[in-house]
């Protein structure tokens, strides 16, 4: 159902990590946009976004894909972006053995040719555990999850780098690292 709430989100995804240009926001290296711009711009496109609903996004958001700094001034989307913009300074560090990509059936046999790339993304995003790989799988279709060695994929040289919010972030797996 589409909800204040649930435009709000839906458009903060998408001027946060897609195309800030769109309504004239520009978000600086670390993917952050001022707060009170934003709010200008976006009433300006005609969403009528409120400094409380922003709250209350970043607040509730089941996944926090939001962040607001410390001084409540700046906003921005913790992963998920495709613009070019940004290229948040994700610090390296060493994943667990096993991760877990939830996609669709249906893109299984590219999958196994290619190996998974990050697509309009900046990063292949893989989840901790399988029940949220499971329901990342179920927005693009009949879901299936694939186990990743990330441990081998690592110790191999590929970084990795972790979200605020727990989604990890890799540039590309290839094939052999199917577990
Ligand atoms: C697939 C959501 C064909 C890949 C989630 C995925 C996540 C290939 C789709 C975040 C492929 C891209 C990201 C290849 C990968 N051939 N298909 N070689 N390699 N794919 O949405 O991982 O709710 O860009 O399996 O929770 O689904 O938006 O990536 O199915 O954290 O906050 O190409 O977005 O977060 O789809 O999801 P996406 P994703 P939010």
């Amino acid at each position: 159902m589409s909800t204040p709430y649930t435009r709000a989100s839906k458009f903060l995804s998408f001027v946060l990590r897609h195309d800030p240009q769109s309504i004239g926001l520009s978000l600086d290296r670390e993917g952050w946009a001022v707060v009170d711009k934003l709010l200008v711009q976006a009433n300006h496109a005609g969403q009528p976004l409120t400094a409380d609903l922003i709250r209350q996004v970043v607040e509730t958001s089941d996944k926090k894909r939001f962040s607001l700094s410390e001084d409540g001034q700046r906003i921005r989307a913790v992963q998920g972006h495709s613009t070019e913009a940004v290229a948040i300074a994700y610090a390296a560090i060493e994943p667990p053995e096993v991760l877990f990509h939830g996609t669709a059936t249906r893109f299984l046999d590219a999958i196994r040719e290619q190996g998974l790339l990050p697509q309009r993304r900046q990063y292949v995003h893989l989840s901790a555990d399988e029940p949220t790989a499971i329901a990342v799988g179920q927005r693009h279709g009949k879901p299936v999850v694939l186990r990743i060695d990330a441990g081998r994929l690592h110790r191999e040289g590929h970084a990795f780098y972790q979200a605020e919010n727990g989604v990890w972030l890799t540039a590309a797996v290839p094939v052999s690292y199917f577990h």
